[in-house]
């Protein structure tokens, strides 16, 4: 795909976004996108933000249970980019700001030290990582009916759209991640339910399939970055009124209300 074609297409995911508006997906115009104009649209995306003043807090991992792959219809873990614009202080998501909102349960690292380089194995993005807290990632894809192929989805960012927080933080090495137990619970009662084992076998799996994925790219994982692993279980729609919590094992809770 020539430059001018994915910066035009990003920019009309941009506006989408801003807009609140749900647009076709890409492929439809363009059956042969590639994983690869996938991403380079969404390298002209988050250009475009940061040029916007928008900073990165952290690349994200997405499609990386089995859960999420079912439902959302792909097979193959993909990353994009959370902005600090995303992150929501407070315990309020504003459905107006948004197009067909979903949440779901993630294990979320801060990197104490750069991880750099492929081959980057589990026990160094152990060794590497500062602490671990729980969070809920809000997606929002700015597709129709929220359906994509995968490089459809790539382009729009990983569906990112916002994300709360726990404020419990863990050292990597007092909890087994991969056991770590998750429900997701609205308006108090359980929607979904899994472990950190449905993350690729453990979340710092995860992690370190992004480091390689990047690598490819050179690009390295930064020291105080906060990387999502992916959602533990299939995402859930949400409603104004809806009230939303999600426990983690030996990680507290995190909790919010749709308004
Ligand atoms: C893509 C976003 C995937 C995750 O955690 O799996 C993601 C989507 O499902 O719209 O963030
Ligand atoms: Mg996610």
């Amino acid at each position: 795909m020539d430059r001018a074609t994915a910066k035009e297409l990003a920019k009309l995911l941009i506006s989408a976004e801003v807009d609140r508006r749900e647009v076709s997906r890409i492929s439809l115009d363009h059956p042969d996108l590639s994983v690869e104009d996938g991403y380079q649209i969404q390298e002209q995306l988050v250009q475009w933000k940061l040029e916007a003043g928008y900073r990165i807090v952290g690349p994200k991992m997405g499609l990386t249970s089995q859960a999420k792959m079912q439902q959302m219809n792909v097979n193959e873990p993909i990353y994009g980019y959370i902005f600090d614009n995303m992150v929501v202080s407070g315990q309020e998501l504003a459905f107006n700001e948004l197009i067909h909102p979903k949440v779901e349960a993630e294990i979320a690292f801060v990197l104490g030290r750069d991880i750099e380089g492929g081959g980057i194995t589990g026990a160094q993005v152990l060794a590497a990582t500062e602490y671990v807290l729980p969070a809920l990632e809000i997606i929002d894809s700015r597709y129709r009916n929220f359906q994509f192929t995968l490089s459809d989805v790539i382009a729009d960012n990983a569906s990112s759209a916002r994300v709360f927080f726990g404020s419990k933080l863990a050292r990597p090495d007092e909890l087994e991640l991969d056991l770590v137990g998750v429900t997701l619970s609205i308006n108090g009662q359980i929607r979904e339910l899994g472990a950190g084992a449905a993350v690729v076998g453990h979340p710092a799996h995860s992690v370190a399939m992004l480091a390689n994925m990047l690598a490819r790219k050179g690009i390295k994982l930064k020291a105080g970055q906060t990387i999502l692993t992916g959602g533990i279980t299939g995402a859930v729609m949400l409603n104004v009124g809806d009230s939303v919590s999600a426990k983690f094992d030996g990680l507290g809770s995190v909790e919010f209300r749709v308004t």
